[in-house]
């Protein structure tokens, strides 16, 4: 059975609380639920998990080899500023969808750098919630 790794950075515990006008009011653990509802319908396995500490997520990438075939990521503000998660992704050589809620591109430009796109097989942003089974869509597409 194929398995995905789906890994949530720094502040991502907080969707559904704050700044819904940017990020939704769905919560992390609604779109969790989302995403198990998806993946059993395919029979795919996925772990769903989400830290804001960046050596904790470099950690989970680690662990992902071996065990999972594919990482959909959103790494949050990590995105724009970690070369230590670029390099955890190139390191187990596993194929890593990005993964945004909220579409970077028409936001502050800071936002616009991503150093997860330079090992990544594609991105997806700016579709909220649905942008998670969108990913898990693209990756099995991807695995194929
Ligand atoms: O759009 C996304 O998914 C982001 O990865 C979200 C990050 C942001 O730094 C990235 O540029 C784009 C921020 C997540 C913060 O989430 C919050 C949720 C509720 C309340 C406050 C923050």
């Amino acid at each position: 059975m194929t398995s995905i790794l789906i890994l949530n950075g720094p502040n991502l515990n907080l969707l559904g609380t704050r700044q819904p006008e940017v990020y939704g009011s769905t919560t992390l653990k609604d779109i969790e639920d989302l995403c198990a509802k998806h993946a059993a319908d395919q029979s795919i396995a996925i772990s769903f998990q989400q830290s804001n500490h960046e050596g904790a997520l470099v950690d989970a990438i680690h662990t992902a080899r071996g065990v999972h075939d594919g990482i959909i990521l959103n790494a949050g503000a990590y995105t724009h500023t970690s070369i230590a998660l670029m390099d955890a992704i190139s390191s187990v050589a596993l194929p890593a969808i990005e993964l945004h809620l909220s579409n970077v591109h028409a936001r502050e430009e800071f936002r616009h750098k991503s150093f997860i796109s330079k090992v990544s097989v594609g991105v997806i942003c700016g579709f909220g919630a649905k942008g998670y089974t969108l990913a898990i869509d693209a990756m099995m597409d991807h695995l194929s």
